[in-house]
């Protein structure tokens, strides 16, 4: 398996219910690491191009006001087949579908709040990280990496 990064968002109804420190320590304890995070208002146009894939959908205009209604946590997370692990510990979209113990399990109730976004395959997660991250990550050491 492959180091990769993940692009990882905390939607505005996981900022405004406090649930960023608890979800950033799921992975902390997952054992990732983190390489980039900012809080930030996001704008029409970002979001308009974050969510390109889904513009002809019917919830699209739903979605974007969401996603500018309040700030957002977006982050970068590294680590050992980081993806597809990111999206098993988020849970399905629907958090009525999704497992106890996942993210949307345990704090989710409808699809159109669910918490937490996380990039779906290798190319999103590039494409997104582009897009969210114009400065540079940041790389560094960690020394339990070893353990890990
Ligand atoms: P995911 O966020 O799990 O990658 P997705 O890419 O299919 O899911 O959809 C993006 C977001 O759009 C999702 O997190 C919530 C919203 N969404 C998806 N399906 C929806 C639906 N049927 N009704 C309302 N919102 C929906
Ligand atoms: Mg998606």
């Amino acid at each position: 398996m492959a180091v990769e990064r993940t692009f990882i968002m905390i939607k505005p109804d996981g900022v405004q219910r406090n649930l960023v420190g608890d979800i950033v320590s799921r992975f902390e304890k997952k054992g990732f690491k983190l390489v980039g995070g900012i809080l930030m208002s996001v704008s029409q146009d970002l979001a308009e191009q974050h969510y390109a894939e889904h513009k002809e959908r019917p919830f699209f205009g739903e979605l974007v006001s969401f996603i500018t209604s309040s700030p957002v946590f977006a982050m970068v997370w590294e680590g050992e087949n980081v993806i597809a692990t990111a999206r098993n510990m988020m849970g399905k979209t629907n958090p009525a579908d999704a497992a106890p113990g996942t993210i949307r399990g345990d704090y989710g109730i409808s699809v159109g709040m669910n918490i937490i976004h996380g990039s779906d395959s290798p190319e999103s997660a590039q494409r997104e990280m582009a897009l969210w991250f114009k400065e540079d990550l940041t790389d560094y050491d960690k020394t339990v990496n070893k353990w890990i």
